[in-house]
């Protein structure tokens, strides 16, 4: 294997992947290199600490105790919830609620605000390539309420058909929810423009930014999105814990979705009234210490800096889809112009999950399959893909590697 090309992008990467103990291992006797980000991202040490941290000295239930360890737990969770909200530049902590992640941040969307808003043949407006996170909790919505969804097309690039996604936007249309970057294909979306064109009829946009999170900066009142989806465990932070930024309007006017403790201010059997924001839509004890976690990611994000992150991503990006391409039989799925940092593909003659078993062979752990995203992956005429996902601490090495192993599946099967 030649030596990779030095990384145009100034980052510490091996000082950075020291940070990320997981990083380290052999996987079947060789280096791991893994490139399964998309997934789930990994955690460096900084996060494993706070919440370790959390654990030892501060652990208690939140907004309920008088005691000293309930209020260093309080103050712990709600910092975090602070520490969210400036990263995304919302205006109000009340408009951070945590949630385990981004499903349940769209399906608290889906219940509370759509269901009781829509009549039957209202519409819902998505995109062809949306994950099943924010396509079920809209036919749920759907088979309850008589509501129709629409799915506005891509093409064969796997790019967004704006002008067909503005003729269906209609006096009917109730919600946009549209994804920030496509899990199985790697678009970017015009978020802006879809965020103007439907505000320009009147319709809320939600973003599911799952996929979106770990890559670009995020302000929210820049994008005047009205709800944005994200879960930690994509973020470098802890799993079980996600985000749904809403307008504070918005929020203020939806009922509840779930009942339980800390969701109200009082309850008796002649009615119950319920808490302010955020805690209106977090009953139950929440998961505080993947809340410190994700503030201690977003801590760590933000020391590298999310441009420094954008920047070395994308010469990964370019690196892996030339490198790819030069692979004879080798064809990518989802070539559209603005793409974040994952590449699909299939190799003629190989089943994505054979190419999957044999990279993991090689210490090289990649996703294979639908992505859950079943209508995209079946609209590019493939059944499966295989996905590399790339985050900051991957390098042009681990490409070659990747290429390398992908060569060497394709030539068993020939
Ligand atoms: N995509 C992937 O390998 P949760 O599971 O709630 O954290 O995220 C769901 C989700 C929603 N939208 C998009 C665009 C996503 O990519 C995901 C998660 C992972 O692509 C696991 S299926």
């Amino acid at each position: 294997m030649s030596a990779a090309p030095a990384h145009p992008v100034p980052l510490d990467i091996e000082r950075l992947r020291a940070d990320f103990p997981i990083l380290s291992q052999r996987i079947n006797g060789q280096p791991l290199a893994y490139l399964d980000n998309g997934a789930s991202a990994q955690r460096p040490l900084a996060v494993i600490e706070a919440e370790r941290n959390y654990a030892e000295t501060m652990h208690a239930n939140v907004h309920r105790g008088v005691h000293t360890l309930s209020q260093r737990a309080t103050d712990a969770f709600e910092a975090a919830r602070e520490r969210v909200r400036r990263f995304i530049h919302a205006r109000s902590t009340r408009e951070v609620i945590f949630t385990k992640g981004t499903t349940e941040s769209i399906n608290l969307v889906a219940h509370s605000f759509l269901r009781p808003r829509v009549k039957p043949g209202d519409e819902i407006l998505i995109t062809w390539l949306e994950h099943h996170a924010n396509i079920v909790p809209w036919q749920l919505a759907c088979e309850a309420t008589g509501a129709v969804l629409k799915v506005a097309p891509i093409d064969r690039n796997g790019e967004l058909d704006l002008d067909a996604f503005r003729a269906l936007l209609s006096d009917r249309t109730r919600l946009v929810a549209t994804a920030h970057v496509s899990n199985a294909l790697g678009t970017v979306l015009p978020v802006r423009e879809i965020v103007a064109l439907a505000h320009a009829r009147g319709v809320p946009v939600l973003l599911d930014g799952a996929q979106a999170i770990p890559h670009f900066a995020l302000d929210v009142q820049a994008l005047d999105c009205d709800f944005y989806a994200f879960s930690g465990h994509k973020l470098y932070g802890p799993d079980g814990i996600g985000v749904l930024y809403g307008r504070e309007s918005l929020l203020e006017s939806m009922p509840p979705w779930q009942g339980g403790g800390d969701m109200i201010l009082s309850v008796s059997f002649a009615g119950t009234t319920y808490n302010q924001l955020p805690f209106k839509f977090e009953a139950g004890t929440p998961h505080m210490s993947g809340a410190v976690g994700l503030a201690a990611a977003i801590d760590y994000v933000d020391a590298i800096g999310l441009d420094r992150i954008a920047a070395w991503e994308a010469d990964l990006l370019q690196y892996a889809t030339t490198k790819l391409a030069q692979i004879e039989d080798l064809r990518i799925i989802g070539t559209a112009r603005d793409k974040a940092s994952l590449v699909s593909f299939v190799v003629a003659g190989v089943h994505p999950h054979d190419i999957g078993t044999i990279l993991d062979q090689h210490g090289i752990a990649i996703r294979t399959g639908h992505h859950c995203a079943m209508p995209a992956i079946e609209f590019m005429g493939v059944p499966a893909t295989a996905r590399a996902s790339f985050a900051f601490y991957n390098t042009r090495a681990e490409i070659d590697r990747l290429a390398d192993a992908v060569r060497s599946a394709r030539d068993m099967f020939r």
